[in-house]
């Protein structure tokens, strides 16, 4: 069976700049929460691994577009530092910066490499966070200022544009699950800060289609797709609360220009509104994207709940549902998620009946693992798994596609093994390892095998 994907399919991969630039003296970068709280909270990531040591796409980076350019890549996203481009995160621009991101750009667009843009990949300039990052809402114009600088300095050499990757985290995991600075635990504050984020995508939206810019501009969504335990009624009703919280109440306000009116019931029953201006509304209903980006990582199964939650316990989405480990999925262990390429095709179907079959692409989809030394033969990482994964979803998502999905690309998590959040270098994505001890970047097995589909824009299915 041959797999071929629509001409110009974007093949590439996706990275931020907190995971992969790293700092150097000289460099005036400002601080973001993840420089300080990888500092100030180190026994909260793997190993203690600070931001500053990423995989030195700053110092690195004419290498790092060869590397990419070695594997036929024709797009590539990153993300802009807000605190790199302006330390305190409103005022002065750093020119150390505006010079690095010009020559990045300069030399995708030299090597055929269309930069895809992120302005905001959960790094808030510690300025700002001091004053309360997003749940305050000065931020929200901080950050439309920060958005109208990118445009101006860099839209000549970028075509597309995304204000935020996967805004549901910063709130989700920074003021309700603590896992992400400022370790805040409350629900309402989480949801004042979502709806302030979805703001600021409205206003830097607002300002991009005001000036005088080509291109298109989006946003990148963390998508989960709910699967109930059964057809019972009480399963069913779990997995609709589960998605009303963690998708709709997203997808909705920013495709649809509207919040899911079920979403205010609930919230105003347990006194977890938050403050919500008329003007915002009629903001959030005015605002349109032209491309959307999809990250797919796995699936959410639940089912009914089986206790009751602690009424004076924290408020959260879980007071409606359960996690399900269904038996017999599949997982990967490392992170501990189920791997379920089959969610992908669900994503690409909703996108096509449900959001008017908009432009979309896979902006992240990938599989870490941790101990990958262990699969080094030949000096090459053996990554057959990896190859099989992205083989797996890439078919799921050519059968959406053959029934008529508008995807426009591929984008694997990531391109070097690189930093995360919390794991640090604890499990790898890349196409290239990093050997963490000399800094070699070598290309494992998956990137000759993704080299080799992008050359062919598509693949077998024996290979
Ligand atoms: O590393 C992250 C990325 O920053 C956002 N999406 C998921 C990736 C893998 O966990």
């Amino acid at each position: 069976m041959e797999y071929n994907f629509s001409k110009d399919f974007f093949w590439g991969a996706a990275t931020s700049a907190t995971q992969s630039e790293g700092t150097i003296a000289g460099d005036n970068k400002g601080e973001n929460i993840w420089d300080y709280a990888s500092k100030n909270y180190n026994h909260r990531f793997f190993e203690g691994v600070t931001t500053e040591h990423t995989s030195r796409f700053y110092q690195e980076m004419e290498a790092d577009l060869d590397r990419m350019a070695a594997l036929s890549f024709n797009s590539f996203r990153t993300s802009i530092s807000w605190s790199r481009l302006i330390p305190e995160g409103t005022g002065e621009v750093n020119p150390e910066a505006v010079d690095f991101y010009t020559r990045m750009l300069d030399g995708l667009n030299q090597r055929g490499i269309k930069p895809f843009i992120n302005l905001y990949h959960f790094d808030m300039p510690m300025k700002l966070q001091e004053i309360g990052g997003f749940e305050n809402r000065e931020v929200i114009e901080a950050y439309r200022a920060y958005a109208k600088i990118c445009f101006d300095l860099f839209h000549e050499k970028v075509a597309y544009w995304f204000t935020f990757n996967e805004p549901m985290i910063p709130a989700e995991a920074g003021y309700l699950h603590d896992r992400h600075y400022p370790y805040v635990v409350d629900f309402k504050r989480a949801a004042q800060v979502l709806h302030h984020i979805i703001l600021a995508h409205c206003e830097a939206v607002k300002v991009f289609r005001q000036g005088p810019y080509q291109g298109k501009i989006g946003i990148i969504m963390d998508v989960i797709p709910v699967y109930p335990r059964s057809q019972h009624p009480a399963d069913l009703k779990a997995a609709e609360m589960a998605d009303l919280f963690y998708t709709r109440s997203l997808n909705e306000a920013i495709l649809k220009g509207r919040y899911p009116q079920e979403l205010k019931a609930i919230l105003t029953r347990y006194d977890q509104m938050p403050r919500v201006e008329e003007q915002d509304l009629a903001l959030i209903a005015e605002t349109t994207i032209d491309l959307l980006g999809i990250n797919y990582y796995r699936p959410r199964r639940v089912k009914a709940k089986e206790s009751l939650p602690n009424p004076e316990g924290v408020f959260s989405p879980e007071w409606f549902y359960d996690d399900y480990e269904m038996p017999g999925r599949r997982m990967n262990t490392s992170r501990g998620i189920e791997i379920y390429p089959h969610g992908l095709y669900d994503i690409a179907k909703k996108i096509q009946l449900k959001y008017g079959n908009i432009d979309w692409f896979v902006s992240e989809n990938g599989i870490g693992i941790q101990g990958e030394e262990t699969f080094i033969e030949g000096g090459q990482v053996q990554d057959n798994y990896r190859i099989a994964f992205l083989k797996e979803h890439l078919i799921e998502l050519h059968q959406a596609m053959m029934e008529g999905s508008n995807c426009l690309g591929y984008h694997m998590w990531t391109f070097v093994d690189c930093w995360s959040w919390q794991n640090a270098f604890k499990n790898r994505y890349g196409f290239y390892r990093l050997d963490l001890e000399t800094g070699e970047k070598t290309m494992k097995k998956s990137g000759l095998w993704f080299k080799e589909v992008i050359q062919k824009n598509g693949f077998s299915n024996e290979f």
